[in-house]
């Protein structure tokens, strides 16, 4: 990426202050002393987007008109995190905003906190697509997100009494929001059901009933590149055609009812993360974006034409499927190609496979989709004979490739036997030019394990790239204290762009002034971070003791389990007097994570993880050595508090796991240390930052393997490690449930018996690297070198790194000249 300089504000101080109130007249028509916090949100926002229009439209012109292949983003989830702060920085008026707010009687934090986050999305997946398409337009590359505005996104997280996990739902478009343009003159018909008829030796679709897929278009604001993309999320709405038959003979609300219905399919996001459970909605809602992101493109790229040339839609832009959830895209091109525009099969399919390429996100197998061959029969009946008409092509090519018929036999895309299912992933890696896992260890295993017989008969398909975060977001919004560190450091602000530059702090690291300054910045955003806990949550967190964090999704594969044993064990030593008082470094550990509803296992965990917090900051034998604390909720916004506060950051998953994980990057990049297994992108970080400056424990992807092989027994942990038996014990005990030996018992049997994940043959690597990591703390300079090394080698990790590989190995093209 070339370099920018921050961008200098279009406006004035006093021109938006103007604005704003201007807003404020003909938009909301409220006078500036009626206006509340959440009115100048409104009306600020409103002001900036204007400000963006320009650019917005020359980009879309430019990307229509010039001769650079555009990037299609298909994604079913968008976790974009709040828009105002990120849309004025890239546009340079983080301080004209502050200024005019403040002027005009406000408080910019109190404006700023008046939006609602959206959560579009359940981790990150989601996350990591916001990440790209704000990269994209920071390059300068023509792209289009394409998704789902959900109504209800990620559900709120509460915690009830008893510390379990309630869910309520997250109705976020009940506040108004400025940054989603709907466009009903944009829509595009989507249809379902009914059956396929042969119509003059062609196969035609009757579908039984339609819904209306409205774009909502936002733009995302490229960081001092001029450029604004589109992120298009589409919304469901109903026809207002009647069913006059249903009409006629029975009643009006009947009559009503599909048209009514119709408007659920954008409703709510599935909450499981990693785990799809196969509901018929959910395929709907996957079909829904997807058939009307394509004809929208064939709309943009091919304006008024009837009898456009697809062949050249390949150049014209290239889709990513963003995990399996799009997939459904490549027979739905295939059909419109066929059946809309006239083409032969072999055309339609060098077309489609040109189109299209996958990105695969897990390791899990149950993670990765199968369809029922019913269940799409009946939404989709025409896509299911397309799906089995290209199984059948596929089948025959493998035979010119391979004699081994148990291979070509494991590799169906439509499965045999009485119930028949579509593997998803084998669809699109048939489909597309490319797969690609998200970080090194990942698409190795992809290609090892996952997808084995693939990648040995289609090698050149296969390539890897590493996720990246955005440093907009989340180093310069998040820590803008450490931003101003960096940019005095390096002497140039030129590393928002190009976040390589980082490079340039590793030689302060040996600075004792600049170590100092970095210790300074650190501990101010403990304390900043302390206040919004107390503010937010109602917690007191003391900025002097260790904040040590694990936030992610709660997953029994990504082990907060073994954070919570170890916390266990180390609180029975500090109450025990196994470890001398004195000898204790005080640390507070912060736990976020969201457990998909239905999920047993995981909500027990949190149930525990708040049980454990309330005992230990309840027990005055500990005070000021330990203290826990679960915030509600973690979304963008708590994580771009939180992650700057940070020091030692948690990425305990089972080696082999976690396909990549983001949460690392962000971390690294603030400055803090990471205490972790080699897994995902961990494996990366530790080879850029050094393995001294990395605190690796835990068996590897082929210990665990021979581990499995050999028979695991977790019992025989439990026996060997006196510290874990006593954390165990204490939880089947009641400690952590007023003495009830019920209440975890389900965890318990599983660590004991089961253990799928290997919690308890990592807990002695994992309790004996905390000396050392509490050894190095005492040290506050040596730490503080080594946190400085981490942000100054982790330049590697932007999203904007990212992009470049994919433009590169992927997609073929490049900026808007
Ligand atoms: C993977 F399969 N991920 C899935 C899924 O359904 N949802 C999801 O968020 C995640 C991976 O678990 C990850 O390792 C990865 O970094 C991320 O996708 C983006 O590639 C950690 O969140």
């Amino acid at each position: 990426m070339t370099e920018q300089t921050a961008p200098k504000s279009p406006v004035t101080t006093e021109q938006f202050i103007e604005e704003i109130k201007e807003q404020l007249k003909y938009n909301q028509g409220v006078t500036v002393e009626q206006a509340t916090d959440a009115d100048i949100y409104v009306a600020s926002s409103l002001a900036v987007r204007r400000h963006l229009m320009d650019s917005w439209t020359t980009t879309q012109k430019d990307t229509v008109e010039g001769n650079t292949k555009a990037v299609g983003y298909l994604s079913a989830e968008f976790l974009m995190g709040k828009q105002l702060r990120n849309a004025l920085l890239n546009l340079g008026m983080l301080s004209e905003f502050d200024d005019a707010v403040k002027a005009l009687g406000h408080d910019p934090q109190l404006v700023v906190d008046a939006e609602y986050e959206p959560g579009l999305g359940n981790g990150g997946l989601g996350r990591l697509a916001a990440c790209f398409i704000d990269s994209l337009a920071s390059l300068g590359v023509p792209a289009f997100g394409y998704g789902i505005q959900y109504k209800y996104g990620i559900f709120k997280q509460e915690f009830d009494a008893e510390g379990k996990q309630v869910e309520r739902p997250d109705y976020w478009l009940a506040n108004e929001e400025p940054w989603g343009h709907i466009d009903y003159n944009r829509s595009q018909k989507v249809s379902f059901g009914g059956s396929v008829v042969e119509e003059d030796g062609k196969k035609v679709w009757k579908p039984a009933w339609s819904v209306r897929a409205v774009p909502v278009d936002y733009m995302v604001p490229g960081y001092a590149s001029g450029r604004v993309n589109t992120l298009r999320l589409w919304s469901a709405k109903s026809y207002d055609e009647f069913d006059l038959l249903t009409f006629n003979k029975s009643e009006y609300l009947d009559a009503v009812k599909p048209q009514v219905e119709a408007e659920n399919i954008s409703k709510i996001l599935y909450p499981e993360d990693s785990t799809p459970q196969g509901k018929r909605l959910r395929l709907e809602q996957q079909y829904f974006f997807v058939a009307a992101s394509l004809h929208d493109a064939i709309r943009v790229f091919y304006p008024g034409q009837d009898k456009p040339d697809l062949t050249t839609f390949p150049n014209k832009i290239t889709f990513q499927l963003n995990d399996t959830h799009p997939v459904i895209g490549i027979p739905e091109l295939m059909r419109i190609l066929i059946d809309e525009y006239g083409y032969d099969w072999n055309t339609a399919w060098d077309i489609t496979t040109k189109t299209f390429n996958y990105t695969c996100h897990t390791l899990l197998p149950e993670a990765l989709e199968v369809w029922p061959v019913d269940l799409i029969s009946e939404l989709l009946p025409r896509h299911m004979q397309i799906i089995n008409e290209i199984n059948d092509h596929f089948l025959e090519e493998l035979k010119g490739l391979t004699r081994d018929k148990e291979r070509i036999n494991r590799m169906r895309i439509v499965t045999e036997g009485d119930y028949p299912q579509v593997r998803m992933a084998y669809l699109a890696t048939a489909g597309g030019s490319h797969v690609n896992g998200v970080a090194e260890l990942h698409s190795q295993l992809l290609k090892d394990v996952t997808l084995r017989d693939f990648s040995d008969l289609f090698p050149k398909k296969f390539t890897n790239v590493t996720n990246g975060v955005t440093p907009r977001r989340f180093i310069r919004l998040a820590n803008p204290r450490l931003s101003a560190l960096i940019t005095e450091g390096l002497g140039t602000d030129k590393w928002l762009s190009d976040l390589e530059l980082l490079q340039g702090l590793a030689p302060l690291a040996n600075d004792d002034e600049f170590v100092k300054k970095f210790a300074e910045v650190k501990h101010a955003n403990k304390v900043a971070f302390a206040n919004f806990a107390k503010d937010r949550y109602g917690f007191d967190a003391n900025p002097d003791t260790m904040f040590n964090t694990m936030v992610k999704r709660l997953h029994e594969y990504k082990r907060q389990s073994l954070k919570i044993l170890a916390l266990i064990a180390r609180y029975a030593a500090i109450k025990n007097g196994t470890i001398n008082a004195d000898d204790v470094l005080p640390r507070t550990v912060f736990f976020g994570a969201k457990a998909a509803p239905g999920y047993y296992m995981a909500k027990l965990t949190i149930q525990l993880i708040n049980n454990v917090a309330r005992v230990v900051n309840n027990d005055p034998d500990v005070k000021g050595k330990l203290a826990v604390h679960f915030p509600a909720n973690y979304n963008v916004r708590l994580a771009q508090h939180l992650i700057p506060a940070t020091e030692l950051d948690e990425q305990i998953s089972q080696a082999g796991k976690e396909a990549s994980g983001t949460g690392n990057m962000k971390f690294a990049l603030n400055g803090a240390l990471t205490v972790g297994t080699l897994d995902g992108a961990n494996v990366e970080i530790r080879e850029r930052v050094g393995a001294e400056n990395f605190f690796l424990f835990g068996m590897t992807v082929d210990e665990v393997d021979a581990l499995y092989e050999e028979g695991y027994n977790p019992a025989k942990y439990y026996e060997a490690d006196p510290r874990l038996k006593m954390a165990i014990d204490m939880i089947s005990n009641g400690t952590f449930s007023d003495g009830d030996r019920n209440t975890y018992a389900p965890l318990v049997a599983d660590w004991l018996t089961k253990d799928y994940f290997m919690t308890l043959a990592d807990f002695t690597s994992y309790a004996d690297i905390q000396y050392q990591i509490e050894d190095l703390y005492r040290n506050p300079m040596e730490w503080n070198r080594k946190a400085i090394l981490n942000v100054a080698n982790t330049g590697f990790f932007s999203s904007d790194r990212s992009m470049e590989d994919y433009l590169e190995r992927i997609w073929h093209t490049g900026p808007l000249a």
